[in-house]
């Protein structure tokens, strides 16, 4: 398999100056017709290879003139035409069959619509074409289609005209002014139902908004759409970056490979990131839209109108505007919470990322398939990154940077490089040494930091010393550079001081003279650093209890569990100041969804992070004894904090009604480990009587777990109620496969022949096959069953959808850290699945790390 590498890239010898696309549309195929004005910018070349990815030829004509074959060659990824002008036009026809395309990559059909996928290389799938970022063009699209199938057609920019034509047929054609590289063309072409709305921008242009959906569903869109025009007044607030074309078009999907896609001026969704009412609809549904709307309304500006110069710079975009998507959640929710639950997401997916196999910088330095790198660690790491570099520089010199950074490269496609010359351009009083930051892009794995405090005479001393793991390949990193926030608070609970140090030596000391006692220590307050702190001392019940950093608090509780689960883990007692810890938090008056958050056990994954050999058995007994411990020993308390907080009736989304409904369910989470009848009633009264679709769920979620009887009643409800709405149905295939209960793989296997499944959607794949390879008690089974299926379903869809079964080879990245039979049960596996006859390159390039 071919591997790209970051420091092979090379200007294109081409540019395009416009391209201009003719679809038409009919139910067994498609006709491309794809004319491009084109410049030769490197004289030495002599023919133009464009990427071409399976395509069906028909004709092609260069300055009108047809070209018989023997003037270019068309091959499986590429169609090059022989001795070109220094100027020409191309002119190439080519045919598609959408219906059959299962890739779910350039154009295709997601039931009856046709829509599009190009990030970051479906375009050649399209038409011939330079298909990478750092080409930029002007682009005019015509759809030509049945008026009555698909009397919507759209493109990308604004509609130019439309007309009738003969036998029933209509053209539509759309004009976008803005250049713009390949990867964010789009059309769709369907029978859809549409909300409409407009927006005035700050210097008072009229924008219309539309969001596009399946007939019947317009009234699941309307939060979407005041999600969208929450964004658009908050980037031009916080960003002073307004929209610039007359139209911003959406349009929601059921088949779609992730959650959605920034193409200029066409959006199109994962209906799951669009869709919702209370009753189908979870809160956390409903935050998910509010994000991932804003995300891919702020790659407007990163992304869009400026670009990444290749696809090693993804980070440039993605990290950016998952910062930017993320500020924007926490100023209009909760920045407590926001905060912590991207720190959580981070934990979960990019820490367990960085130390496996799978571990790259956020600027990759090679890879095989790059769809394979829009990963957890180029998002959120990337953003944690940014969010390092806006601490650093602080809030205003953050914004000159960014006004420089549009200001400079608008229109163009660039590197990290030229962002962080726009931050450092800013950095008038030297605070920042870029040079040793930029470790952050090239480097991989997730510090650790050790720290020792000592008090002497008034001073207190911080030592601290890094430990940077090595690259995947054993080579060694250097340190890395940057703020750690930290406070330092008096016995009687009183805050001494705050500040934020610049870590970047290996091992470094900083002294805070003038103390009159050894204070207590508040480390990576805000979670300042991606990094992991270790120390020698830890004073958690204290933290708990007196520290204003919302999120030193939580993590003070996270730790103290963490340690008291694995003290259990070797069977001892149960600490008994834990429990008051414990005790102390239920009783706190702060936000609902803030106390759900301190009352939150960890989870098997953050228990996983740090054992040395992993067996998952003595974790999940260690973690189900301290469930139980705690909820017997506050069960009254629990059931006092469910009683006042269960309004079954209530389905606002405000912040109190959330937060109520968080904290009763976490407490009812928290009773559920007693298995009484008083609890199953509790929950079972709660499934049928909520009006909300977050109460269902959970106590759905309960039931499964602790009784067959009301759990099946329940469950079997459900089914009836939502069968024919898919999205829901996702919810039930994950409450089967995440399910604690003895015979989960049975019931997995048996839902693939439900009728409601269907392997071609990735929504449901996700659900089902997805959740069950995060099912660690039944995934990681010592007879190897759960590897077995897993690894075969990896082999049944790399076939239809090569991205989705990659997807799901990473479930197996934590090989490395497991005990022995464990990894000798995945080899097996994974040996028979890398030896499959024509697997894609994709699937292969995971689990080839993995087994290396
Ligand atoms: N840019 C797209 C992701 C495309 C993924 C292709 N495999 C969505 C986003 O990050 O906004
Ligand atoms: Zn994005």
């Amino acid at each position: 398999m071919s591997v790209i590498c970051l420091k092979d890239y090379k200007k294109c010898g081409f540019e395009v100056e416009s391209c201009e696309l003719y679809f038409e549309l009919f139910e067994e195929f498609v006709i491309v017709t794809n004319t491009m004005e084109i410049n030769k910018l490197d004289a030495q070349e002599k023919h133009i290879k464009l990427d071409s990815q399976e395509l069906e030829l028909l004709e092609v004509y260069l300055n009108d003139l047809k070209l018989n074959d023997t003037r270019y060659d068309i091959q499986e990824e590429s169609f090059t035409v022989y001795n070109v002008p220094n100027s020409f036009s191309l002119k190439i026809k080519n045919k598609l069959y959408p219906q059959n395309n299962t890739e779910l990559e350039g154009l295709y059909k997601s039931g009856s619509i046709f829509c599009t996928q190009n990030e970051p290389e479906g375009f050649r799938r399209i038409t011939p074409y330079l298909d990478r970022p750092d080409i930029m063009s002007v682009f005019t699209t015509t759809i030509v289609a049945d008026k009555e199938r698909y009397p919507v057609l759209l493109g990308n920019g604004n509609k130019q005209s439309s007309h009738d034509l003969a036998d029933g047929r209509h053209e539509v054609t759309w004009f976008d002014p803005h250049p713009k590289p390949s990867y964010l063309f789009a059309i769709v072409a369907g029978d859809l139902g549409v909300i409409s709305d407009e927006f005035i921008t700050a210097s008072q242009t009229k924008v219309e908004l539309n969001i596009y959906c399946d007939k019947g569903a317009e009234s699941k869109c309307f939060f979407a759409m005041k999600s969208l025009k929450d964004a658009m007044i908050w980037d031009e607030q916080k960003y002073g970056r307004e929209y610039d074309l007359d139209v911003y078009n959406i349009v929601a999907v059921d088949s779609f490979n992730m959650g959605a896609m920034e193409n200029k001026g066409l959006n199109i969704f994962n209906s799951h990131y669009v869709l919702a009412d209370e009753d189908k609809a979870t809160d956390a549904d409903f935050m998910g839209i509010q994000s991932v709307i804003a995300h891919e309304y702020f790659h407007n500006w990163t992304g869009n109108r400026i670009t990444c110069c290749d696809w090693f710079e993804l980070t440039l975009k993605e990290g950016l505007t998952v910062f930017r998507d993320q500020c924007f959640s926490a100023d209009l929710n909760s920045q407590e919470v926001q905060r912590i639950e991207d720190v959580k997401g981070l934990r979960e997916r990019q820490f367990v990322e960085d130390a496996s196999p799978m571990a790259h910088p956020i600027q990759p330095d090679s890879y095989i398939s790059i769809n394979n790198f829009y990963t957890s660690t180029v998002y959120e790491k990337g953003a944690e990154v940014i969010r390092m570099l806006h601490t650093l520089l602080g809030e205003s010199r953050f914004r000159e940077a960014m006004d420089l950074y549009f200001k400079t490269f608008d229109g163009r496609a660039v590197r990290t490089g030229d962002f962080l010359w726009a931050m450092s351009e800013v950095d008038k009083e030297k605070r920042v040494d870029f040079t040793q930051f930029k470790r952050w892009y090239h480097q991989s794995g997730t510090p650790i930091l050790e720290v020792k405090d000592s008090f002497c005479d008034g001073v207190y001393t911080l030592d601290l010393k890094q430990v940077v793991p090595n690259k995947v390949d054993e080579i060694k990193q250097e340190p890395f550079y940057f703020p750690l926030k930290v406070g330092l608070i008096g016995s009687d609970g009183k805050e001494i001081k705050e500040e934020m140090l610049v870590v970047s030596k290996e091992e470094e000391s900083f002294v805070f003279e003038g103390l009159e006692a050894k204070p207590y220590l508040s480390i990576n307050r805000g979670f300042s650093a991606p990094i992991i702190i270790k120390q020698e001392k830890n004073e958690y019940a204290f933290l708990m209890k007196h520290d204003k950093d919302s999120f030193v608090k939580y993590e003070s509780a996270q730790s103290f569990a963490l340690e008291t689960t694995e003290k259990l883990m070797e069977s001892a007692e149960l600490d008994a100041e834990f429990l008051n810890s414990f005790g102390y938090v239920l009783d706190l008056d702060v936000e609902l969804s803030y106390k759900a958050l301190l009352l939150e056990l960890p989870s098997i994954s953050s228990l996983m992070q740090r054992q040395k050999v992993v067996d998952f058995t003595p974790i999940y007994k260690a973690k189900e004894r301290l469930e139980r411990e705690i909820a017997t020993e506050f069960k009254e308390k629990l059931l006092d904090i469910y009683r006042l907080h269960h309004k079954p009736k209530n389905k606002e989304l405000d912040t109190v009604s959330v937060g109520e409904r968080a904290l009763k369910n976490r407490a009812l989470r928290l009773l559920s480990s007693l298995e009484s009848r008083e609890v199953i009633d509790l929950a079972y009264k709660q499934y049928q009587e909520s009006l909300t679709m977050t109460d269902r769920v959970v106590a759905l979620d309960v039931l499964e777990n602790i009784t067959s009887h009301e759990g099946g009643l329940a469950l079997d409800d459900f089914y009836e109620r939502y069968k024919d709405d898919t999205l829901v149905m996702n919810k039930y295939f994950s409450i089967i496969a995440a399910s604690q209960r003895e015979g989960v793989l049975l019931r997995v296997i048996a839902s693939q022949d439900d009728e409601v499944y269907d392997k071609r959607v990735p929504n449901l794949v996700r659900s089902l096959v997805g959740v069950f390879a995060k099912n660690y008690k039944y995934f990681h089974a010592a007879d190897g069953s759960g590897y077995a299926f897993v690894a075969d379903k990896i082999i049944e869809i790399d076939k239809i959808n090569a991205q989705m079964a990659s997807g799901l080879a990473s479930a197996f990245k934590i090989y490395n850290r497991l005990n022995q039979n464990n990894k000798n049960l995945i080899k097996k596996e994974l040996e028979c699945v890398i030896s499959t006859h024509s697997l894609s390159k994709n699937t292969y390039e995971i689990i080839s790390k993995i087994l290396k």
